[in-house]
């Protein structure tokens, strides 16, 4: 029987090659990665997790936590990421709303989910970072030969949750063959191969770290350095013994200011990737001249897996996002009427392929708000084509900051802040920061009389936001600007306080 993403990792799998080493010296290679997932998909079984059944894991990265992910493949399961930030509060929605059979916890934080996860009458095992906890307990008597569930190319694999523009999260719902034709793609794209050693610095519940850069891995039967997070001290010493690296802009805004950053250093590679977040030209550039390398930038987004990207060959333009991928259709529209613009112009990015999702989870309105009747998904990216077919992205559409690769919709965080007792409302806007891309800052208007500081409205943030949606910076104002139609006017505060982070420059890590 076939299981369509399975089939082909297994397929590309050396069997005594390695696939994940650890930086502290724990090492797998695929005939280990086949027996733990086999293991995991066994146990998943047993405990009666059947095909369709979703499978929530908030857990710290590990190789045994990535196998965990191949495991719910195997067993037919919808594997659910959630990134470790989330609150107690946060996760209280996401298992509410996709009601996982599972839960897959860090020890630490069992308790805490625990109540959460028996109200929705989901059951709760656990995986720590050393790859230890119950449900690796439970594996280590079951069979390393598994037999996997069927699954066909349009079966769900994933639901990825992203941020609402309005009201809560959606969860994106990825097929086996949005995962597979993806990953296929930019495996030849980006020339991966055998020969290939991976950085792997990212966190692994998103889809960069998660499949753009483990996906491609497994594909091409090559192997990467796991890390648990990213250090530029540590990946500049694994860059002497790697093929290539996959990151955020902000891994290379830290790379570029480390004096260990030399051409010589840099030797042994052939290609830095870079996306999630738009990379600064300046840093293309610097990167460039201390090592020789032209990042390659590239465009997704969690709906649609990879849309875009630069050349592996030819000109890697700093600013651009390079040429829709293989299989990808890309035009630019009038946001309104959705009719295509003209040449150059800047409109609303659209997308069509089979990389883009089925739907949002039981959201069929907000999925059909989303898509043109023909078919194409409007991404709420601005931008336009250059006369060489470059994609530039201009702006967003969407009111989202984009803070080191993670996303954050205001209106999550204004509407906790507006909770704030002596709040009378608030602004959350991304501002420039030198080491996150964008820094999430508030703008706030307190009752009069009320003496609310910083530090109150930060602190009735903690346990209701991830820590990385919580502003950098709260400014208390006594007037919001606002148009003649009463909408706050963003983008004149986005200017006024443009230079809030400026003094960091050269001080990040
Ligand atoms: C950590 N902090 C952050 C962020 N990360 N604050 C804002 N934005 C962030 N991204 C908080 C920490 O909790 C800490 O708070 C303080 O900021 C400083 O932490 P630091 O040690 O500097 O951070 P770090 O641990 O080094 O992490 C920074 C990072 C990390 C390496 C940029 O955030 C990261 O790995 N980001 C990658 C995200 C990613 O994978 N995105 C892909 C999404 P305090 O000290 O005050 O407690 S997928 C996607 O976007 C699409 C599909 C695509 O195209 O890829
Ligand atoms: P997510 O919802 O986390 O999948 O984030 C997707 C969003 O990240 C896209 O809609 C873009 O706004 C942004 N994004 C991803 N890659 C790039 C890039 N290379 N340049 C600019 N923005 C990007």
């Amino acid at each position: 029987m076939s299981n369509h993403l399975f089939d082909a990792i297994r397929a590309a799998a050396t069997p005594e090659a390695v696939f994940i080493e650890t930086v502290d010296g724990r090492s797998w290679t695929y005939d280990d990665m086949l027996a733990f997932s086999g293991r995991l998909a066994s146990t998943l079984v047993k405990l009666g997790i059947e095909p369709g059944d979703r499978v929530a894991v908030q857990v710290e990265k590990s190789p045994e936590a990535l196998m965990l992910y191949l495991a719910c493949v195997r067993a037919g399961a919808v594997y659910l990421p959630l990134n470790t930030a989330y609150t107690l509060a946060e996760l209280d929605y996401f298992i509410g709303d996709a009601e996982p059979r599972l839960v897959v916890m860090t020890p630490r934080t069992r308790d805490g989910i625990l109540p959460i996860a028996q109200r929705y009458g989901a059951r709760v095992e656990t995986l720590d970072e050393a790859g230890g906890g119950s449900l690796v307990e439970l594996a280590a008597n079951a069979e390393p030969d598994f037999t996997n569930v069927a699954r066909a190319p349009d079966d769900l694999a994933a639901i990825l949750y992203t941020s609402g523009t309005t009201g809560r999260s959606k969860g994106a719902m990825l097929t086996h063959d949005n995962l597979l034709s993806n990953a296929r793609t930019l495996k030849d794209y980006w020339r991966f191969s055998r020969a290939d050693r991976l950085i792997h610095a990212l966190p692994i519940f998103h889809t960069h770290g998660l499949f753009v850069a483990s996906n491609v891995v497994l594909l091409a039967g090559a192997s990467m350095y796991f890390l648990p997070k990213f250090d530029a001290d540590e990946a500049l010493r694994l860059m002497r013994t790697s093929t290539c690296m996959m990151g955020v802009p902000t891994f290379y805004v830290r790379l570029v200011q480390h004096p260990g950053l030399t051409r010589e250093a840099a030797a042994a590679m052939r290609l830095f990737v870079s996306g999630s977040a738009p990379l600064l030209a300046e840093t293309h550039r610097t990167f460039a001249e201390k090592t020789g390398h032209a990042i390659l930038e590239r465009y997704g987004m969690t709906e649609t897996n990879m849309n875009t990207s630069n050349p592996y060959e030819g000109d890697r333009v700093a600013g651009t996002v390079g040429f829709p991928l293989p299989g990808v259709s890309l035009r630019v529209t009038e946001p309104e009427s959705g009719s295509p613009v003209a040449d150059g112009e800047t409109g609303m990015i659209e997308v069509k392929g089979p990389n883009v999702f089925k739907g949002y989870w039981r959201m069929p309105e907000k999925t059909k708000a989303e898509f043109r009747e023909d078919g194409f998904f409007i991404t709420g990216d601005l931008g336009r084509i250059d006369e060489r077919g470059y994609v530039h992205i201009v702006g967003r559409g969407k009111d989202l900051v984009i803070s080191g690769g993670y996303n954050i919709y205001p209106k999550e965080v204004e509407a906790e802040i507006d909770l704030v007792p002596g709040v009378v409302e608030s602004a959350v806007i991304g501002v420039p920061h030198p080491d996150f891309g964008e820094g999430v800052t508030a703008v706030v208007v307190r009752e009069s009389g009320v003496s609310l500081n910083e530090q109150a409205v930060l602190g009735a943030l903690t346990d209701r936001l991830a820590r990385y949606k919580q502003p950098k910076r709260v400014i208390f104002v006594d007037d919001l600007p606002r148009n003649t139609m009463g909408k706050v006017q963003k983008a004149r505060l986005r200017e006024e306080f443009s230079d809030l982070y400026s003094d960091l420059a050269g001080r990040s890590k």
